[in-house]
C-alpha cells in the first residue's frame, strides 16, 4: 500500500485525507503552517503522525507520495522538493505563482520520472467524461461555440477575507487563477481544443477589504467574527469575462466571479455544435443536456450501463445513486493511483498531470496581460 503525506490542512487537505482513505491508499502524517496546527487537525482526522516540518516529511524514506494542499505561492518550492527527494506529488491548483516556475516542474517532473498531477478534480465527475467521449465520437458534428461561467458567492461581502486575496500568497490572479482555471482545464479536456489567443475584461468590484487578525478558513464565514480587522486595498480581480479563440477556429467565451450572490459554487458550460449542443452544470452534476434542433433535447441522467468506457470507469454507483464533489477526489487520486502502482513504463497518464497545469498557467497569464493592456493576447504554447 502507498504511504500518502498531506501537506496542508485547510478547506482542501481534509477532502484529500478522506478522498486518498476511501481509496485504501495509507495517510502516514500531515505537515500544517505550525506543528500545533498540524497536531489539531491530525487529531480531529485520525491521522497518526504529524511532521515538525515539511522538511522533515521529505526525509522521510516512508513517504511514497506527498499531497500539496497549501496555498499557490508554495506549490513551487514545495513541489520541486519533493520530486528532487524523489517523491511522487500530486498538487493543487493553480500549478505555481509563473509559468516558469510551472515550465521548471514539468522539466523536473520529467527528469525525475516521478508521477505528478495537478488537482484538476473537476474533471472527474463521470458526466465530465462523458462529455467527453461524447465530443470524441463527432456525432455533435463541428465544434463552432464553447461558453460558460463559473460563480462563487463567498468573498461578496467587504468582510469576506482569504489568504487568497493577498498576491504574495495566492498569486496576482485571484478568481481567475482559483476557479477559472478548473472551467479552462475541463473544457480543454473535453473538447480537447487548445485556445490560441484571449481578450479579458476584469473587475475589482470591492476595492477595500477588512482583514481579521487569524487565519480565516476557505468558505467557512469565519471573518465577520474574527477581530480586530483592519482596512485592505484589494489588487486582484472579483471577477472576469474572457473571450476565447481556439486554434481550430472555434469560439467561446467564460464569465468568472467570486462575488455572485446566490453561486455557491457553480461551474457550467455549453458547447455548441453543428449538430446538437452539449451542456453541463456543476450543480447537477449527474446529468448532461444535449440540445437538437429538430427534435425533443434530451437530459441523460448519469447511469453507469448508459455511459461511455471512459465515464463508467469513474462512476461508483448504480443509476439514481449520486456522485458528487468528495467522489470527484476519490476518482482523480484512484485513477492517480493505479498509475503508479501498475502504468507499463511510458504509459498516458489518464489524469491532469503537471503539463496541465503549466498550460493552464500559460492560459492565465495571457488572460492576466489582455486584461492589463486591454487587447487581445496570445498564448505562448
Ligand atoms: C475556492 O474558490 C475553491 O475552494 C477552489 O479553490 C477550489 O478549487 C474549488 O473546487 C472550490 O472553490
Amino acid at each position: 500500500m502507498l504511504k500518502v503525506a498531506v501537506v496542508g490542512t485547510g478547506f482542501i487537505g481534509p477532502a484529500h485525507v478522506e478522498a486518498l482513505r476511501r481509496i485504501h491508499a495509507q495517510v502516514v502524517g500531515l505537515v500544517g503552517s505550525s506543528p500545533e496546527r498540524a497536531l489539531q487537525k491530525a487529531g480531529e482526522l485520525g491521522v497518526e503522525r504529524v511532521y515538525d516540518s515539511f522538511d522533515a516529511m521529505l526525509a522521510d524514506p516512508g513517504v511514497d507520495v506527498v499531497h500539496l494542499a497549501t496555498p499557490n505561492y508554495l506549490h513551487y518550492r514545495q513541489a520541486r522538493a519533493a520530486l528532487l527527494a524523489g517523491k511522487h506529488v500530486v498538487c493543487e491548483k493553480p500549478l505555481a505563482m509563473t509559468t516558469a516556475e510551472s515550465a521548471e516542474l514539468v522539466r523536473i517532473a520529467a527528469e525525475t520520472q516521478r508521477v505528478n498531477a495537478v488537482c484538476f478534480n473537476l474533471r472527474f465527475y463521470p458526466m465530465v467524461h462523458q462529455a467527453r467521449a461524447v465530443v470524441q465520437s463527432g456525432e455533435l458534428g463541428d465544434l463552432f461555440i464553447v461558453h460558460g461561467s463559473y460563480l462563487q458567492d463567498w468573498l461578496l461581502l467587504p468582510t469576506d477575507w482569504n489568504w487568497r486575496l493577498e498576491p504574495s500568497v495566492g498569486g496576482t490572479l485571484r478568481a481567475v487563477a482559483d476557479i477559472g482555471s478548473h472551467w479552462l482545464d475541463m473544457i480543454t479536456f473535453v473538447t480537447g481544443l487548445r485556445v490560441s489567443e484571449v481578450l479579458a475584461d476584469f473587475g475589482t468590484f470591492l476595492p477595500v477589504r477588512c482583514k481579521p487578525s487569524g487565519p480565516v478558513r476557505t468558505f467557512a464565514g469565519e471573518a465577520r467574527e474574527a477581530s480586530p480587522a483592519a482596512e485592505q486595498p484589494i489588487a486582484t480581480e472579483d471577477y472576469a469575462s474572457v473571450l476565447l479563440r481556439f486554434q481550430n477556429g472555434a469560439r467561446g467565451a467564460v464569465t468568472i466571479s467570486q462575488i455572485s450572490a446566490g453561486h455557491k459554487n457553480r461551474l457550467h458550460f455549453e458547447i455548441n455544435c453543428a449538430r446538437s449542443s452539449l451542456g453541463w452544470d456543476s450543480q447537477r452534476p449527474n446529468e448532461l443536456w444535449t440540445g437538437h434542433r429538430d427534435r425533443a433535447s434530451e437530459h441523460l441522467l448519469k447511469d453507469p450501463s448508459l455511459l461511455a468506457p471512459a465515464a463508467r470507469s469513474i462512476a461508483a454507483y448504480p443509476g439514481g445513486h449520486c456522485e458528487g464533489y468528495p467522489d470527484t477526489f476519490k476518482q482523480l487520486f484512484a485513477t492517480v493511483y493505479e498509475h503508479i502502482q501498475s502504468a507499463a513504463p511510458g504509459a498516458r497518464p489518464e489524469f491532469p498531470t503537471f503539463a496541465d497545469g503549466h498550460y493552464a498557467m500559460l492560459l492565465c497569464e495571457a488572460i492576466g496581460n489582455s486584461a492589463l493592456e486591454g487587447r487581445w493576447a496570445s498564448v505562448q504554447i
